[in-house]
């Protein structure tokens, strides 16, 4: 029989409530014993019902003086988030609180668990599946409100319904295969009809479709990558300011003050952003201020948005533009012009050429606080417009889209072998490790590394 689980559900330090967590056979016990409606502490442990709400009082059983007054719900398995008997403390959140309660439970016959536990026990017990479980941890890690919409319904089983609907159908193609596997003498060779080749391109096509909304959309999780970039004094500093409404980069007339790329998370219409301010580049003889430009240079590469500065009274070529923005890292990048302290009565505003005439261009005044709005739209418009927001339902994560390809390598194999018309026996171990592979994804095949890789990444208490 397994164990019982306890931790600390809620984070560390003060707060209104913290919740502790236990899981598994002794959970009701441990709490009965601890627990009591009453300020007295009566002999007997409380009787605790199922799924009710008690109001009461932790007790620490050698002095008998109450620790924490708490609510507490008991949970009876299988409905319960672990599918175990659970009992949830909601006391005081202190940290001295909390693990004193705690070491009470522990004493009691709990054992402190380990990271992702509770969740991994949801899984084991077949409550959730693994997509759903990893859905857990990205809503608790949700940098905005579209990552979270994925999160949610990932939670909810959306993607695990679409990989077992696949699944299913490439089961069903083996079951016809292999009545000629076990029966080779009295059944016709296997030759798939259109409508059976068909379930295979539906599955394929699904499957690449699964890859692609990965490739679209992988960024809502980690957050676009917008780099600021000009030459020195030009305000990219103050941009970075304004965009974060806050004092993060140091400012100054003196031309080369930013040096080390400053990198922080921004979050615009619930779209998670990672902006980098970075050192002017221009012609240097001084050692730091040419690391810094290297360091520039490096972020622009890998930048999915670039923020190209530029202030008035100054004319620039293609030649110094691709400088900054090289061509080989314009490819699949998107580009802003933004020209910078239209504020100064410095002449003409600088223009892009004739060649660049695509990039969109907006004019502000980071000093005056204008033109900042129009950024941030431009931003949003330019990197999420040909984004159907409403039609995608789930962003499958990493580990998702290499079992999808796996997915598809297999069954191209078997596309291939239907083309050469080769035996029934080997499409079968291709169509197999294709079954193999989409069952990594929802944890019916996923071996004993994977689920310590997932369930490791979790919170103690989660
Ligand atoms: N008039 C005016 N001055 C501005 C504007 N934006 C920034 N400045 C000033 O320009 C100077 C340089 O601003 P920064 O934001 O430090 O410029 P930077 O591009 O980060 O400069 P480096 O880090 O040295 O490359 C400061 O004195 C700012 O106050 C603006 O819109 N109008
Ligand atoms: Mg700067």
């Amino acid at each position: 029989m397994k164990d019982t689980i306890a931790a600390i559900a809620t984070p560390y330090g003060s707060g209104g409530i913290g919740v502790i967590r236990i899981s598994g056979p002794n959970a009701f016990d441990i709490a009965s014993t601890l627990f009591s409606k009453r300020k007295i502490r009566p002999e007997g442990g409380a009787n605790l019902e199922s799924h009710k709400v008690y109001h009461g009082y932790i007790f620490d059983p050698g002095n008998k003086d109450i620790i924490d007054e708490v609510l507490l719900i008991p949970m009876k398995g299988p409905s319960s988030y672990t599918a175990e008997d659970v009992v949830e403390i909601q006391a005081h959140s202190g940290t001295i609180v909390l693990r004193i309660i705690l070491d009470e439970i522990l004493s009691h016959g709990a054992r402190l668990s380990e990271p992702g536990e509770f969740t991994k026990r949801a899984f084991l017990n077949q409550r959730i599946d693994l997509t759903q479980a990893e859905a857990v941890a990205d809503i608790i890690t949700a940098k905005s409100a579209s990552a979270l919409k994925f999160a949610a319904s990932q939670n909810l089983g959306v993607l695990k319904n679409q990989i077992r609907e696949l699944r299913e159908k490439l089961i069903h193609f083996l079951s016809l295969l292999e009545v000629n596997i076990d029966f080779p003498d009295d059944v016709e060779p296997f030759e798939p009809s259109q409508k059976e080749r068909g379930l295979i391109d539906d599955v394929l096509e699904k499957c690449r479709e699964l890859i692609k909304q990965h490739e679209d959309v992988c960024f809502l999780k980690n957050g676009i990558r917008i780099t600021i970039c000009g030459a020195p004094n030009v305000g990219k500093s103050s941009l970075m300011n304004r965009l974060l409404e806050q004092d993060r980069a140091i400012v100054t007339a003196i031309p080369g003050t930013t040096r080390d790329p400053i990198e922080e998370g921004l979050n615009i219409d619930g779209i998670p952003f990672v902006i980098i301010d970075t050192a002017g580049i221009h012609q240097s003889d001084n050692l730091v201020e040419i690391i810094g430009m290297e360091k520039a240079k490096d972020h622009i590469a890998a930048a999915d948005l670039v923020l190209f500065m530029k202030e008035p009274g100054t004319h620039f070529t293609d030649k110094e533009f691709e400088k900054v923005v090289p061509l080989e890292n314009q490819l699949g990048k998107k580009i802003i012009f933004v020209i910078n302290k239209i504020d100064l009565d410095e002449g003409s505003l600088p223009e892009l050429s004739e060649k660049y005439q695509h990039i969109p261009k907006v004019e502000i005044s980071a000093l005056l606080n204008k033109g900042i709005k129009e950024v941030r739209e431009k931003i949003v418009a330019t990197c999420v417009a040909d984004l159907d927001m409403e039609k995608l339902s789930v962003i499958p994560n990493l580990r998702h889209k290499k079992a999808l390809e796996q997915t598809v390598e297999s069954l191209i194999s078997v596309k291939t072998g239907f083309a050469q018309t080769l035996e029934e026996d080997i499409l079968a171990i291709d169509i197999k490790n294709s079954i193999d592979s989409l069952g990594t994804i929802t944890g019916e095949t996923a071996s004993l590394d994977i689920l310590d890789r997932i369930f490791d990444n979790f919170c103690i208490g989660k």
